[in-house]
């Protein structure tokens, strides 16, 4: 299982995605995902100069020795840039292993310890009302598990909400950086209002999560989380920025709402705390982003020891790549919580065919060697890539604050 290519495809089908093909001299080839949204040309400079070189002629089958060798290996450890480059590598060699034995990933992992992996979708409005009506239309289509995010009177443009109701979602609209404006007080005595109204109108069975976007104090986050006990959340998420995991702490004092956290972390080291502490209750650290299956698998396992289950981030600016390979896990996964999953555009599914399928509410993993999904390298040469930045946040006296 010789490594005898390796290489990028860049395609940008409504957004822009990196993905790792990695080739071997049986022709056995395995595909990861390297997209860093708003950072995708950064990866693939990582990638290009610093790791695809130092793979040919290395044996595919030794997952563990490459990525120590691409971790340890790099001396400059950790960040999101390496470790969505170890990650990309880490997943395109775990789809040759699982296709060179024959069998779907989950299988390699350890089998299924669950049929089906429940989901969340996400329903926006730019009101109350707009968002209701799409909670609806996510309970018809049989989601069990909703986020809801809606607009703020007063403040113009906000974290999760469409432009157009109804529209998808996708923060990285602009080439370079947009400046929108951001209220803590107006959204915090706002919000309570919505889940109020999810609660009235669809009852309590309804799994209702919430992300914050890293915005409030830690206080200023159980105030928040004790205001909406109330509504029994699935989870609240990213209330305050988690660099200083020791914030969460505080929060946890005050608040029985359960804590979601990790989808900016790329190393179990940024999790480490809060896990040991039981300061969260699902982290969301995932393969794409935190160096692959390899390393995931690591931090599910210390999490597992302190009651935290996985709620893997899973949004558009993800590939169907990453969600593929994240539903084997998902559904390897003994302390599995939820996955996240905002649906491809049609053009981003004809890209990566995959054999992974959505029914009422959960994704049934497919049997296919490997993760299962693959990508059209001809069909994504037609998208070529357009630089695409996320968007900064200002207080309303300018401060720049956290998006
Ligand atoms: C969000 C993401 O899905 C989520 O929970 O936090 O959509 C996040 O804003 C994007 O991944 C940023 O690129
Ligand atoms: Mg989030």
């Amino acid at each position: 299982m010789i490594i005898s290519d390796a290489y990028l495809i860049v395609t940008s089908p409504g957004r822009n995605f990196v993905t790792l093909k990695i080739v071997t001299e049986s022709g056995v080839y395995g595909i990861g995902d390297a997209t860093l949204n708003g950072r995708e040309l950064a990866v693939v400079a990582y990638l290009e100069e610093h790791v695809l070189p130092s793979l040919i002629g290395r044996d595919a089958s030794r997952i563990e020795d490459i990525w120590h060798f691409l971790y340890r290996g790099a001396y400059w450890r950790r960040g999101p840039v390496t470790m969505t480059a170890i990650a990309a590598v880490d997943v395109a060699l775990w789809d040759i292993k699982a296709k060179a034995a024959g069998m779907p990933l989950y299988q390699l992992l350890g089998g299924k310890s669950r049929d089906r992996v429940m989901v969340y979708g996400h329903a926006t409005g730019r009101d109350i009302e707009a968002c209701l009506e799409e909670v609806a239309r996510h309970v018809k289509e049989g989601y069990k598990a909703v986020r809801v995010q809606a607009g703020v009177p007063g403040i113009a443009s906000i974290y999760g909400v469409a432009k157009k109701d109804g529209e998808p979602y996708e923060p990285a609209d602009a080439e370079l950086p947009a400046e929108h404006v951001w209220s803590t007080s107006k959204y915090l005595n706002h919000v309570p209002k919505l889940f109020a109204a999810v609660r009235e109108r669809f009852g309590d069975d309804l799994h209702v999560l919430h992300d914050v976007h890293h915005r409030l104090t830690p206080i200023e986050a159980a105030r928040l989380g004790k205001e909406v006990e109330p509504y029994h959340l699935f989870w609240l998420e990213d209330c305050v920025p988690a660099e200083n995991q020791e914030a969460f702490g505080l929060i946890r004092q005050h608040t029985t709402t359960p804590l979601a956290v990790g989808e900016v972390f790329n190393s179990l080291f940024d999790a480490k705390t809060l896990i040991e502490n039981q300061w969260i209750d699902y982290i969301r650290a995932t393969l794409t982003h935190a160096g692959g299956i390899t390393h995931v698998r690591r931090i599910a396992d210390l999490a597992g020891l302190y009651h935290v289950r996985t709620g893997f981030h899973g949004p558009t600016d993800l590939s169907p790549v990453c969600l593929g390979a994240a539903i084997h896990f998902d559904t390897w996964v003994p302390n599995f919580g939820i996955q996240e999953y905002m649906p491809h555009t049609n053009a981003t599914d004809e890209v990566f065919p995959h054999d992974y399928r959505f029914e009422d509410g959960h994704f049934i993993v497919g049997e296919t060697p490997g993760h299962g999904v693959d990508i059209d390298e001809s069909l994504a040469k037609q998208y070529p890539y357009k630089r695409a930045s996320l968007p900064v946040n200002r207080l309303e006296d300018g401060t720049l604050w956290h998006w």
